[in-house]
């Protein structure tokens, strides 16, 4: 197997990052862990549970601890039929939770879960250093806000929109088209002054169980397309359907199985809800020289 060494670069400072050039490098090896703590009432995997801030940030906290890389804080979910949020709403149930997890745990590296460009902004502005969007930057305001604020980002794939993307996913090549359209919103990021874009092919967003298997089957080449590569199966549909499994919070093991794949096969990071089941198995399995 090989020793995949990763890098994320930044123009502001981040924990862990050495000073390089005019930025900051994050480096680390293997495959990490981003931890999900999403802040909704209605999220498909872990709704209500952490929609209190001091819940948020205790379980944020218990993730940091467990060995997560990054705790992704999202305020709007993105399951389809989820009640649109408006941007003030997303800011105020992010925003506390990211300025008492940074003051709490002032080392920990925090990822916002958003495509509103002022929600970015106030979540950068509280500590979050990367900004984790599954509209793939489409928005030109996001693209310029991560920009000045000299953030790195997630660009993840998605065709048309959370609300309405499984009404007819529809791909002639799966892999083809989402390395096609992942390459395109790179470039995009990277010519308006995006630090660094972390590629994430969006499992589960607008594909079906199918396309979805071809997609982790092509790890090794979404993982050599520059910049890391984030997958997240973590209690997917696909796996519940695969496995047999019909409770999303019963998939762990499930979304152990898919991710120790990627982790094989050069992802950066998974994106998980159970943070200490993935970090000791991605232990154990680096021990062994995996
Ligand atoms: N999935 C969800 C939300 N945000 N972000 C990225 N980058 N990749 C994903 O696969 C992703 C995401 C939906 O899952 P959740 O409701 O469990 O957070």
């Amino acid at each position: 197997m090989i020793a995949h060494d990763q890098r994320l670069r930044s123009r502001r400072p981040l924990a862990g990052a050495e000073r390089d050039g005019d930025g900051y490098l994050l480096r680390w090896q293997g495959c990490g862990v981003m931890g999900v703590v999403n802040v909704t009432p209605d999220s498909f995997s872990d709704g209500g549970r952490h929609l209190a801030p001091a819940a948020a940030v205790a379980a944020a906290r218990a993730q940091w601890a467990a060995g997560a890389t990054w705790i992704d804080v999202g305020g709007a979910s993105t399951r389809p039929g989820a009640t649109p949020v408006a941007a003030d709403v997303e800011a105020e149930r992010v925003v506390p939770v990211v300025r008492a997890l940074r003051a709490e745990e002032p080392g920990a590296r925090i990822s916002v879960d958003t495509s509103d460009p002022g929600v970015a902004r106030a979540a950068v502005v509280a500590g979050a250093g990367l900004v984790n969007d599954v509209r793939g930057l489409r928005d030109p305001a996001l693209r310029v806000a991560c920009a000045e604020l000299g953030v790195p980002a997630v660009v993840s794939h998605l065709r048309g929109e959370p609300a309405t993307m499984h009404h007819a996913p529809a791909f002639d090549d799966v892999v083809a088209e989402v390395v096609a359209e992942l390459r395109a919103a790179r470039s995009l990021a990277l010519d308006d002054g995006v630090p660094d874009v972390v590629l994430d092919p969006g499992l589960g967003f607008g594909k079906t169980t199918a396309h979805n298997r071809a997609l982790l089957r092509a790890t090794a080449e979404l993982a050599g397309l520059g910049g890391p590569l984030l997958v997240g199966a973590s209690r997917k549909r696909s796996l519940g359907e695969v496995a047999g499994e019909p409770v999303p919070e019963r998939r762990d093991a499930a979304s152990l199985a898919a991710h120790l794949y990627v982790a094989a096969r050069g992802a950066a990071l998974v994106r998980v809800h159970d943070v200490a089941a993935h970090v000791q198995a991605l232990r154990i399995w680096r021990w062994l020289g995996g």
